[in-house]
């Protein structure tokens, strides 16, 4: 074999990176951060492996705007991509990936890219469209053609991450590689092998499925309902179809579902008719619809998450018999955590720690000591500096983000980062989150400024309020600690160089 071998590449430090992303997966469906739902075994070892990031963010919880923080280290504002909708990601600009191959590493990215522009800084790719297909999906690969490929989409990019792995890299240097999983997005279509998975199974409702956002106009004013028919669908997101349905999203689910072989799809439908015809017998409405609706959300997102954790686990088994684990570090995360039912919510957007959070959990090779939970805040533009670091490349001083390497090496350093930045952007928009940014701290408070056609302020004390039910802003004996808060937001957003945001801080 050419080149290094993986020993001779961890004794210099020149470790790999083998980064795995998911969609909309959150923390409350991963069993070492909540083992009340699910369990995910294979998730579960690369933490049990190494770390577990118990303070892990996102700039801003949406896909695009989450994997431009992520590939730029910089916040939205700086990366320009600050929503889905109207972006295109300028793929001129500096990123990672293409730093990484500057020093010396082969790059490739795999699955969801959802940056609109043909992808920058990369060896190898093998894309999906824009949100990709569950069944028999559609790949973009590097000459531009498209090729619809058979089989259940979180199998496919697992072969194809494995098959670069083992048959296409350069093997005389290191790689990091970039394995971006369709699931577990909306609308939850399981892999056939798992679609009576779940079924016996109910899941305790949270404690804030009725929540009635007192005090909080923008949660009042979204569109992310599970109880309400026009948020989540009961065709496509719940998939109770019958002849003759004619939802707002009925023609897209059967779009998707014509892409499945007819074997699969007769046993899909005989599945999920006899839960239909039962359902619609019943004629169910107020908290008994809202609850059939959770249940059937749930199981179905379940369904979904079993197939990605066994493909996490092949991964590593995959990196095991390569011999490659003790030189390679294994990241697991997501593009941003998201509801599973609190505030009555599905989706993400806000920055409520459901969703403002995000699961963070890496095996770490050989060299790096740390083990068990890591505490200090953390924050997805901290990646690309991190693996920058990894590769003994130059952070340049325009990255936003910090390096995570110290805390990977057992450190905690005194001066680490006491507060985290948010802006999040897409607004009017599906899911009708209004615009808002905010600061919150290490000590537990947390201050988010609703802005456009609104103009509101949050304030919330985790320590004694950890579900964000009663917003303090403005309430007598709070003063000083807003303005703690409001020096700290304002000290960030001219860090930062957020100019737009520091302008609305004193919208009237
Ligand atoms: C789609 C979904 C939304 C979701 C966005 C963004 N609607 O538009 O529910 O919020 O993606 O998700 S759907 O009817 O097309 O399913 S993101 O993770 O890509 O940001
Ligand atoms: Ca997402």
């Amino acid at each position: 074999m050419p080149g290094l071998l993986p020993a001779a590449l961890a004794a210099q430090g020149r470790y790999n990176v083998v980064y795995i992303m998911t969609d909309d997966h959150t923390a409350q469906m991963m069993s070492c951060y909540d083992n009340r739902f699910v369990s995910t075994p294979n998730l579960d070892r690369i933490a049990a492996d190494g770390v577990k990031f118990v303070n892990s963010y996102v700039a801003n919880s949406l896909s695009g705007p989450s994997r431009a923080c992520m590939i730029t280290g910089k916040h939205s504002h700086k990366n320009g991509f600050t929503n889905n909708e109207h972006g295109i990601f300028d793929g001129s600009q500096q990123t990672m990936p293409k730093l990484m191959r500057a020093a010396g590493y082969e790059t490739a990215l795999i699955g969801k890219w959802h940056l609109v522009s043909t992808p920058t800084g990369f060896d190898y790719f093998d894309i999906v469209p824009g949100q990709g297909d569950y069944y028999n999906p559609d790949f973009i690969k590097m000459d531009g053609s498209t090729v619809t490929e058979k089989g259940y989409v979180t199998n496919l990019i697992t072969d194809k991450a494995i098959d670069w792995m083992a048959n296409k890299r350069d093997k005389s240097k290191p790689f990091i590689l970039f394995i971006h999983h369709k699931a577990c997005h909306r609308p939850w279509l399981p892999e056939m092998k798992y679609i009576r998975a779940y079924e016996d199974q109910t899941f305790a409702l949270p404690a804030t499925l009725y929540d009635d956002y007192e005090g909080r106009e923008a949660a009042a004013a979204q569109e992310m309902e599970i109880g309400n028919n026009q948020h989540m669908d009961i065709v496509y997101d719940n998939k109770m179809y019958r002849p003759g349905a004619n939802t707002r999203l009925t023609d897209l689910y059967l779009s998707m579902l014509s892409r499945m072989d007819s074997k699969d799809r007769a046993d899909y439908d005989y599945f999920y008719d006899s839960i239909a015809n039962r359902f619609y017998a019943q004629n169910l409405t107020g908290k008994a619809l809202t609850e059939f609706k959770y249940q059937r959300y749930m199981r179905d997102y379940a369904k979904v998450l079993k197939s990605l954790d066994d493909n996490v686990g092949r991964t590593l088994d995959y990196l095991r018999d390569a011999g490659l684990l003790d030189s390679t570090l294994v990241v697991y995360t997501s593009d941003q955590g998201f509801y599973m039912g609190e505030h009555g919510w599905f989706d993400k957007r806000f920055m409520y720690e459901e969703s403002f959070a995000t699961p963070l959990v890496m095996r770490l090779p050989n060299g790096l000591s740390a083990r068990g939970d890591i505490k200090e805040m953390v924050q997805n533009i901290d990646y690309a500096p991190t693996f920058l670091d990894i590769a003994g490349a130059k952070i340049p001083d325009d990255i936003q983000g910090e390096s995570l390497l110290p805390l990977l090496k057992g450190k905690h350093p005194a001066d680490w980062r006491k507060s985290l930045y948010y802006h999040y952007y897409e607004y009017p928009a599906e899911h009708s989150v209004k615009r808002h940014y905010g600061v919150s701290t290490a000590d537990g408070w947390k201050l988010i400024h609703f802005y456009q056609d609104i103009n509101t302020w949050e304030l919330y004390n985790l320590n004694e309020d950890p579900q964000e039910l009663h917003n303090l802003y403005g309430q007598p004996g709070t003063e000083k600690v807003t303005k703690r808060l409001m020096k700290e937001l304002v000290k960030l957003q001219k860090q930062y160089d957020d100019q737009d945001a520091l302008k609305l801080n004193n919208q009237k």
